[in-house]
């Protein structure tokens, strides 16, 4: 048969496959769907070097890259299988049963699968290699008579579309479980203590604003699609090296004394001067109250946190423990249910530690064990297995490359969570100046600062250094954030007239 047919023939199997598999998928787990368990399968075991430089060329976009390049590596290989059954049928469904099995694999290895997440990929590995010999058949007779290639063609715009019709439907039912409403359905969280009331000067005009918003707080995570779980279905589950293991649901946690506390999370990728830095007040209980109740077992040094989507997180035992440091269950984030992007119904938020050693959103699972047993997702793939938050300044106004008035202000946030901040200072080319400081909110936030500065007519570098509470001054030596965080000065560069 000619190549257009033999393509025709290998794209309209694939998408009838696809579209098979992601409907099956809306009933047994969404995640089961073939295509979206070999995204999140080529996430996972993609050497750390090409992940960082998706992160960096790509920004948030990295997933979205990756499902493209996946689309694009997947129909290549339709393309490929097509041309290679011109003349037998065999060849090409073998490549399609290779496909289909490379499904398989990713979603048995998916952490969040029940067991009927197995129908999915084989649904399309069926409709697959049996819509590939019969698109075969039907493009062998199409060389025949002018009804039988007129048929082969209206066949084929037949499977396309209903591929992208049942796809669709998937796709919908997938989206059923609405989230939105489950969130609703929570409501307003009673709180028994309230964060304090923020003083008029914890911010400054051209600095970041205290509270960050939840539209505008940072987001980072490996979730392809945001895991679905409503209120309802959630449990907690606190089980390893404890006294007594304990399971816990959602009305466990909201009827119990709701506390309200502002902390500054921070993530061990934020570059010098970077934005993946924001301040919320979180609504839950602590953390060390349920761990209690469990019994922490001495010989526990590790707090394994998991995620609905298989995501974990190691926090040392003795920090999530610690009373002054103020760990929380959170349920509640400015006055509203979690965000579903931010991890509802549930998460952990840790103080003074990097997200990707503390702050497991969707969690559902907290395994008390040992730095020596088991590792968190990040640091098999390069990341240090401690991540305490590095101290921190950046510079919010003027932006790099400004042209300012000769008498203007910078300002900016500093940062330490735990010991908080004890002084910031400005360097304009070279000679310090000691910076004014915004009130001090609470030892787990972000700082304020601002100098206001009289500068002579031309370019000008201007540096920021914080000191925190322990009496530690940034180092100006950079550091990129792998393996544990960056460090160096922010420094701008700005022209006054
Ligand atoms: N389930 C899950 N939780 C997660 C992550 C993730 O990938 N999956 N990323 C962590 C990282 S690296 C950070 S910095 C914080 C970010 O939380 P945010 O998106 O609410 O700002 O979440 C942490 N919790
Ligand atoms: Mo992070």
């Amino acid at each position: 048969m000619g190549r257009g047919r033999a393509i025709t023939v290998a794209l309209g199997s694939l998408l009838a496959a696809l579209a098979a598999g992601h409907l099956v998928a809306a009933f047994v787990g969404p995640t089961a769907s073939p295509f979206l368990a070999v995204g999140n399968w080529v996430r996972d075991i993609s050497p750390h070097p090409v992940t960082e430089w998706a992160k960096e060329t790509f920004g948030t976009f990295d997933k979205t890259v990756l499902f493209i390049g996946v689309t694009v590596v997947v129909l290549g290989l339709a393309v490929v299988a097509g041309l290679v059954s011109r003349t037998r049928v065999w060849p090409g469904q073998a490549v399609a049963a290779g496909l289909g099995a490379i499904g398989f694999v990713a979603v048995l290895t998916r952490p969040d699968l029940g067991q009927l997440g197995f129908l999915a990929p084989t649904a399309s590995l069926l409709v697959g290699v049996g819509g590939f010999r019969w698109l075969h058949g039907l493009a062998v007779a199409a060389g025949g008579t002018d009804y039988d290639r007129r048929r082969f063609m209206r066949v084929s715009a037949g499977v396309v579309v209903g591929a992208g019709v049942l796809g669709t439907i998937g796709q919908l039912i997938g989206n059923r479980v609405d989230i939105e409403a489950s969130r609703r359905q929570v409501g307003r969280l009673r709180v028994a203590e309230p964060a304090p009331k923020l003083p008029a000067d914890a911010a400054f005009p051209g600095t970041s604003s205290f509270i960050t918003g939840n539209a505008d707080f940072y987001r980072i995570d490996t979730a392809l699609t945001v895991p679905r779980m409503t209120a309802d279905d959630w449990r907690l589950r606190v089980h390893g090296l404890v006294d007594r293991e304990l399971t816990f649901d959602f009305a466990d946690i909201r009827g119990r004394k709701l506390i309200e506390r502002p902390i500054t999370m921070a993530c061990v990728s934020n570059d010098v001067g970077g934005s993946l830095v924001s301040t919320a007040n979180f609504i839950g209980i602590p953390l060390r109250d349920i761990l209690d109740e469990a019994g922490v077992r001495s010989d526990a040094d590790q707090l394994l946190s998991t995620s609905v989507d298989g995501f974990t997180a190691g926090s040392p035992v003795d920090a999530v423990l610690d009373p002054d440091r103020g760990a929380m269950l959170a349920i509640g984030m400015n006055d509203e249910p979690l965000p579903v992007e931010h991890g509802f119904p549930a998460r952990l938020v840790v103080p003074g530690l990097y997200g990707y050693v503390s702050a497991t959103k969707w969690v559902t699972d907290l395994e008390l064990t040992t730095f020596a047993a088991q590792e968190g997702y990040w640091v098999p793939r390069g990341w240090s297995a401690r991540g305490p938050i590095k101290t921190q300044s950046r510079i919010d106004s003027p932006q790099d490359g400004a042209t300012t008035d000769r008498g203007m202000t910078v300002a900016g946030v500093a940062w330490a969570p735990t010991v908080g901040i004890d002084k910031v200072e400005v360097a304009v080319d070279g000679m310090w100046h000691t910076a004014e400081l915004g009130a001090e909110v609470d030892l787990n936030t972000w700082r304020m600062w601002r100098v206001d500065l009289d500068l002579p007519a031309g370019d000008h570098r201007i540096a920021v250094r914080a000191t925190d509470r322990t009496g530690h001054t940034q180092t100006d030596r950079y550091a990129p954030p792998a393996p544990d965080g960056a460090t160096g000065w922010h420094t701008i560069s700005i022209s006054a007239r």
